[in-house]
């Protein structure tokens, strides 16, 4: 393989080499983008000895200009990584946007999709190691080595998989990739539907399964419930080997509003309610043990799961390690 590729495969740090944990508590979170990498700042902060294995959404991955790009997985890399753009809470700090320029120069499309000059070398890296043979979980390996984030990031699984959203406008009715409605509408035109293309066949990453089976606790953070969470525990296997284990979730719904983020569309879209209490249904008692809500919804109740109300607001990084050590409270207190 050529000289391109300046990181190596290190052996993750933290796990001995037969998977078995160092004496250390063994955490499982599910992440989106945004709000999933901010908790997940905060539950690094608030459990620094964990051995914590970030499973990350990659629905959201698209190809541009012959790049892949994944947002969730970037997101929580960079976010850990002091790498991310603290303000839009994606893409890299101190960007520049050259490339981007240049290419509307020659007309090409999209230009509603902000791709930073730095932020493109993720992408070119990727896409080389893609085109080399690497799958995504190696990829995502080599370029943590880089970033450091103080997790084990692996994706849901190396297998293709996009989320696609239905819409009906003047084009007609048409599916247009996910990416296209939240960014260039806004989600702004009904999503009819919402699926998840080539979930059918995607396998879980190499890893995956292992760290649900090793964990002693999995947190759910507040990250998009259809299109985040939702679309990770759609992928054959995941949800069930997540049964057995003690999870407990952060609502992402605070007050019937999401808390950032466009959740309501997406929820609306599957017919689902933007209330706290939705969206612990939508999980369902079988899955979640734990559930923390806002005050305002202190109400919320699901026969077999414990519900507490408190501050779910990630006002920052403190706030974060705040409701973090709370969602790990309980989970520990449920788990024995
Ligand atoms: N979100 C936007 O709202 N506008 C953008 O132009 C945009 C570009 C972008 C580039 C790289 C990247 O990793 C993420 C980016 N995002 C952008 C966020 C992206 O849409 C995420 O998938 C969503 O925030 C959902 O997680």
């Amino acid at each position: 393989m050529t000289g391109f590729l300046a990181v190596k495969l290190t052996p993750q740090t933290g796990v001995s080499e037969a998977g078995g944990r160092l004496g250390r508590m063994h955490i499982v979170s599910l992440a989106g983008g945004i709000g999933g990498a901010r908790f997940l700042r905060g539950l690094r902060a608030t459990a620094p000895d964990a051995q914590i294995t970030v499973i990350g959404n990659t629905g959201d991955d698209i190809t541009l200009f012959g790049l892949r790009v994944c947002p969730d997985l970037d997101t929580v890399m960079y976010t850990l990584g002091h790498g991310i753009d603290e303000e839009q809470g994606w893409g890299r700090a101190k960007e520049s946007h050259v490339v981007k320029e240049e290419l509307a120069a020659y007309g090409v499309e999209p230009q509603w999709f902000g791709l930073g000059d730095r932020d493109f070398a993720t992408h070119i890296v990727r896409s080389q190691m893609l085109e080399a043979g690497y799958p995504l979980s190696q990829i995502t390996r080599a370029l943590c080595v880089r970033w450091q984030p103080g997790v084990r990031l692996l994706p849901m699984s190396d297998d293709r998989c996009e989320t696609h959203v239905v819409i009906s406008d003047e084009q007609g009715r048409r599916a247009i990739h996910f990416q296209e409605w939240w960014v260039r509408l806004r989600a702004s035109v009904p999503a009819e539907s919402i699926a998840l293309v080539g979930v059918d066949t995607a396998r879980p990453a190499p890893g995956v399964l292992e760290a649900i089976e090793e964990a002693d606790v999995v947190i759910l953070p507040p990250s998009n419930p259809v299109v985040s969470i939702g679309t990770i525990l759609q992928v054959p296997g995941i949800r069930d080997a997540l049964l057995p284990k003690t999870v407990v979730g952060v609502s992402p719904i605070v007050g019937g509003a999401p808390v950032r983020g466009m959740a309501d569309a997406c929820l609306t879209a599957i017919g689902v309610e933007t209330t706290a209490q939705a969206v612990l249904d939508l999980y369902g008692a079988d899955l979640i043990d734990g559930w923390l809500v806002a005050p305002e919804d202190e109400g919320v109740a699901l026969d077999g799961v414990r519900v507490v109300a408190g501050p779910i607001i990630m006002h920052d990084v403190d706030a974060a390690a705040d409701i973090a050590r709370t969602a790990l409270d309980l989970a520990q207190e449920l788990a024995r």
